[in-house]
């Protein structure tokens, strides 16, 4: 096994899985083109020359925690040949429900599980195969739900287990399943584990969190990560949370600091605790008894936390403006808990798992979900959601020429034992359709785009709610009309260092929140949504969109979508066909061929708002499914089709 050091060529370093999407997700935040990747004379350069480049940023703390970082990983990803193997996950359609926002059947305002029970019908007439519902546990809801304060009950705004027990009754007669959002990297510290460990230093549960005593925790400062309320006393460590300010909770009462990567009231699991780990099974069995299908795991890659929790790398704390992350992104254990979990729980059911993992790329997916490795069936990355040198908060027009750029990336590089994961929306970002092109009049025709380009992707496509109606971003008219814990401690910062308008612009940018209002239904008040006032509301550009006026407009977006759902389930070849991209560098222009057996397929698209020469010529084959009715020569704008050769 090849040790790697600032000595190695850059083309080695690229070569390791961790190395490559760590380099990969650096280039895109450096806003160059991660292709560079494949540079033969920078593969030679080595890292040491590099890192002199770059006027000392790249130092030697920073080199030690890269390659620390690196080394920990010794497998290699390996490439089968040949055609996949089938799976039902590989076929279906699944579709995120964010409950809180999809119907409301007791007038609270607040979406519940009676008011999915009541739209299954519309779900499967849109085709879905499969929910994914975000969590519907017991929680204070800080985080809407990722705070699970019980695992074994139902959150009373959503309703009761037996609603739940019908839900899967009702999901069984229409053949359609069930996956749940599972959240076993944090509980709330309103979880009963959490109290106990807090109050009685002799229980058990104290090792199920991170909790450090004050009285012995170092008390050099940091000037950079100040922690809020704890007086002259500072934190173990300079981990920053994702929800902003210091990682670690003060709790004076007891003395004790508590991690929480996410909010002050998400308490991290130390998973090093074998009897957190049976409970932990334990939740599993219960659910999958019930008859669900499986899992989408969050932040599943984030649960094995290096020993000691050492101090983040003050470089890539810079870099990223999150601190410490080197030492839970990818952890020495992270394989372990995984296969834990496969043999314990998944296969004996032969569940379903989706593992969301922030910050993990191609080559580390594959160690996650190749099939071969005993782990998870799927990842969520998220490196196509954003353009070189932008992030969620920034306001810009995104590029889909980066997109085909990644996705040919991406399907060239997998084997037949890979599989992935195709989506631009979930309840974490705003609407893709906005980040395109936000001009109202080419609103249908780029959903429609968009929504092609999915399904014609080999792998699994989720779908998030209001995708399949083309729906936009919201526009919020101030800070009252947002909910998201995220967007209110990003605002706050921004106010504390006087750069508030800044902070508004980012937040209609980036708001999580503009993906989680109320589902537009019909022209009752508020959409159908709820005869009451919503917990948070929608503008009249996405109200207007509704559902009834969808499925009575047969050249609607929903339609476009029940379309493709319907084409992808008589058209195994797209699903599981080779890919072949051509005229790939052709600006704007996306096309490809898929075959699986004796069936072959051609897509072509026009990814820009002009019209462009095909360069092919008028293409042969039976139009299967089209976003125009087809013109010669001329390529309308986000046109885009499905041939049968
Ligand atoms: O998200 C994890 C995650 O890292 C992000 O997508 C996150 O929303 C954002 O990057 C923060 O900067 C998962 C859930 O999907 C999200 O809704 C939860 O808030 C989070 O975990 C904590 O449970
Ligand atoms: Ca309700």
């Amino acid at each position: 096994m090849v040790h790697l050091s600032k000595n190695s060529r850059l083309g080695d370093i690229i070569d390791h899985p961790v190395g490559h999407d760590m380099c990969y997700r650096l280039l895109l935040m450096l806003g160059l083109n991660p292709l560079l990747l494949k540079n033969p004379l920078l593969r030679r350069l080595r890292f040491r020359t590099l890192a002199k480049l770059s006027h000392g940023q790249l130092d030697d703390a920073f080199m030690d925690s890269f390659f620390h970082l690196l080394n920990i990983e010794k497998d290699r990803p390996v490439n089968k040949m040949g055609e996949p193997t089938t799976a039902w996950w590989k076929e279906a359609t699944i579709y995120q429900i964010y409950p809180r926002s999809f119907c409301d059947s007791n007038a609270d305002g607040i979406g519940d599980l009676r008011g999915i029970i009541n739209k299954l019908d519309d779900l499967k007439a849109l085709g879905v195969d499969a929910l994914w519902l975000s969590p519907i546990y017991r929680s204070p809801d800080d985080d809407n739900g990722y705070d699970i304060s019980d695992y074994y009950d139902i959150h009373e705004d959503f309703g009761t287990m037996d609603d739940f027990d019908e839900l899967i009754v009702e999901l069984e007669k229409r053949d359609m399943r069930l996956i749940m959002d599972m959240v076993l990297n944090h509980t709330s510290d309103e979880h009963a584990w959490f109290q106990e460990a807090l109050r009685d230093p002799k229980s058990p549960k104290r090792n199920y969190y991170f909790l450090r005593d004050a009285a012995s925790s170092k008390s050099v400062k940091s000037e950079d990560t100040p922690s809020q309320e704890c007086g002259d006393l500072s934190p173990p460590n300079n981990w920053t949370s994702f929800f902003r300010g210091s990682a670690w909770r003060y709790f004076p009462e007891e003395e004790l600091w508590g991690l929480h990567l996410f909010s002050k009231k998400q308490m991290d699991l130390n998973w090093e605790s074998e009897a957190l780990r049976d409970e932990i099974m334990e939740i599993l069995h219960f659910w999958l008894k019930k008859g669900v299908s499986g899992f989408r795991l969050d932040v599943i890659n984030y649960i094995s936390k290096a020993e000691g929790l050492p101090e983040g790398n003050e470089t890539i704390g810079a870099m990223l403006s999150f601190y410490g992350i080197e030492h839970y992104v990818f952890g020495a254990k992270l394989h372990e808990h995984l296969r834990e979990m496969q043999t314990r729980a998944f296969t004996p059911y032969r569940a379903f798992t989706v593992g969301e993992c922030p910050g993990v790329g191609r080559e580390m997916s594959k160690l996650l979900a190749g099939e071969e490795r005993g782990e998870m069936d799927l990842v969520f990355s998220f490196d196509h959601l954003e353009n070189p040198g932008f992030t969620r908060w920034d306001d810009y027009r995104y590029d889909l020429d980066y997109y085909k750029h990644y996705m040919i990336n991406e399907q060239e590089a997998l084997g037949s034992n890979h599989w992935m994961s195709l989506f631009f929306e979930n309840h974490d970002n705003p609407r893709m359709i906005s980040k395109v092109n936000p001009d109202p009049h080419v609103r249908e025709q780029l959903g429609k785009l968009l929504a092609l380009l999915l399904f014609s992707m080999r792998g699994t496509v989720f779908l998030y709610q209001g995708q399949e109606l083309g729906l936009i971003n919201e526009d919020f008219r101030s800070m009252d009309d947002i909910r998201d814990v995220e967007s209110l401690n990003y605002y706050r910062e921004k106010v504390a260092e006087g750069n508030e308008d800044q902070g508004w612009r980012d937040i209609l940018a980036g708001s999580r929140d503009h993906a989680r209002t109320p589902y537009p239904w019909d022209d009752q008040p508020h959409a159908g949504f709820s005869p009451v006032t919503p917990w948070i509301e929608s503008s009249s550009s996405n109200r207007s969109n509704h559902l009834n006026a969808q499925r009575a407009d047969d050249n609607s977006v929903w339609h476009f979508y029940r379309k493709l759902i319907d084409i992808r389930r008589h058209h195994k070849g797209l699903v599981y066909g080779d890919v072949k991209f051509v005229k790939k560098k052709k600006r704007h222009y996306w096309a490809c061929y898929r075959t699986y057996g004796d069936k072959r397929y051609f897509i072509e698209a026009n990814l820009s708002d002009k019209p462009i020469k095909r360069p092919t010529g008028n293409p042969e084959g039976r139009l299967i499914i089209s976003t125009h009715s087809s013109q010669k020569n001329l390529l309308q704008p986000y046109e885009a089709a499905i041939y049968e050769l």
